[in-house]
């Protein structure tokens, strides 16, 4: 039986082009935007628990531009003037025995889609954002029982274990050579239990879909939020 435990994260950044006639003190004259980038769990979930630390590759125009973040939230905010790929590199707690995998970013200042002159006049805050999942074919066991719980061992059953967090991994089995239909005293693995295992996953699948669509509406729930901010914003100063 192969397994892959597949931890679910969103990664983006978010940017907020500045008010000219509102322009923090001291702040470079070159730049036109304040931006973040980060790496986070699905619905505001803690996920260092698998997740040790992010290095985030800016563009070389910055001072330090390599940033390790040690510890959650993992993100960087910066203000800048241009768009460039970010990368990111994420590093897994020690038992997971698992190398650290790089992913990029294409940071985004600017609306390109939609009413994009409207957006640029009212200074839209610009999302870009994706869903990453982690495959990691057969764990080794300590990474597959912190995974699995939601807690790394030295957390586990300490104050503000919650237990749920296994809800936004992903478990998927395949058969590897040709196993027996129904189960014997000596043999649990079998075709029958295989595809109780796998309704289940299909079960799961369903709840993490359904996860994901809640996210997007908060979303666009926060950037309804965000306008009417900016609205009154507006409104206060004029
Ligand atoms: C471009 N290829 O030309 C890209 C590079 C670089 C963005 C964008 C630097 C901030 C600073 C900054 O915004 N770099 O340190 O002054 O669009």
């Amino acid at each position: 039986m192969i397994t892959w435990l597949i931890p679910i994260s969103v990664y983006g950044s978010i940017a907020k082009p500045i008010d000219p006639n509102n322009r923090p003190a001291g702040l470079n004259p070159e730049h036109t935007h304040r931006w973040s980038v980060y790496v986070r769990g699905v619905d505001g979930e803690d996920i260092s628990y698998w997740l040790k630390k992010v290095q985030f590759k800016l563009h070389e125009t910055y001072a330090n531009s390599s940033r390790m973040i040690e510890s959650p939230p993992f993100e960087v905010t910066e203000s800048g003037w241009g768009e460039f790929e970010v990368q990111l590199k994420l590093y897994f707690v020690p038992e997971s025995n698992e190398k650290a995998q790089t992913l990029w970013h294409a940071l985004k200042l600017h609306p390109y889609d939609g009413d994009i002159e409207g957006q640029k006049e009212r200074r839209d805050t610009i999302v870009a954002q994706n869903y990453e999942e982690i495959i990691f074919n057969e764990p080794v066991e300590p990474f597959y029982d912190i995974l699995t719980s939601g807690l790394p061992p030295a957390a586990r059953g300490a104050k503000g274990s919650k237990g749920s967090k296994q809800a936004t991994i992903k478990q998927k089995g395949e058969r590897t050579a040709e196993i027996p239909y129904a189960p014997s005293p000596e043999n649990p693995y079998c075709q029958k239990r295989e595809g109780e295992e796998l309704d289940r996953l299909k079960q799961a699948m369903k709840t993490v879909e359904a996860m994901v669509k809640e996210e997007r509406a908060k979303l666009k729930t926060k950037e309804q939020e965000m306008e009417e901010l900016r609205k009154e914003t507006t409104t206060a100063q004029g």
